[in-house]
């Protein structure tokens, strides 16, 4: 059994579609799960969402206990979170920090990412179009490490 792929959203990525769409988009939640989905193509995907630290950390830990790689917008955590570094640092498959927007062309406070210290690669300014790529970076580097 095909190890699952998690994809790990953090704050307030539940109101993507509405939320600044002139930053993130029009693009909802529920249809980035789905862009995720077809660009897993059979490889199993948990696809969550939580605007709770701990939560995501648990998460981390399942994928830890259960997955080939992930795929991680920790949003706002990205740049406080301790926590979600130190559990990501228990991850010993590929994991790829997502970005919607380009964090770097942003204000200053977007530009130190905690998860970018051990991130195998980093997406960041595709839009939601960016989760797609970064699920078929996780399948391909998963595919790779077990060869
Ligand atoms: C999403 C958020 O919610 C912000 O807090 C980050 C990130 C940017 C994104 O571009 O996906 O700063």
């Amino acid at each position: 059994m095909t190890k699952p792929i998690y994809v790990i959203n953090g704050p307030n990525l539940n109101r993507l579609g509405t939320r600044e769409p002139h930053l993130y988009g029009s693009t909802t939640l529920a249809e980035v799960e789905a862009m995720c989905r077809d660009a897993a193509g059979d490889t199993p995907l948990e696809f969550r969402q939580s605007n709770r630290e701990y939560e995501l950390i648990d998460w981390i830990h399942e994928a830890i206990d259960r997955g080939c790689g992930i795929v991680i917008n920790p949003a706002a955590f990205t740049f406080t979170s301790m926590a979600i570094l130190d559990a990501l640092k228990m991850f010993p498959g590929p994991i790829i920090e997502l970005h919607i927007t380009n964090i770097h062309r942003r204000e200053p406070i977007y530009h130190r990412s905690f998860v970018s210290l051990v991130a195998t690669a980093i997406i960041a300014g595709l839009g939601a179009g960016g989760y797609p790529v970064a699920v078929q970076a996780v399948k391909d580097l998963a595919r790779q490490a077990a060869a």
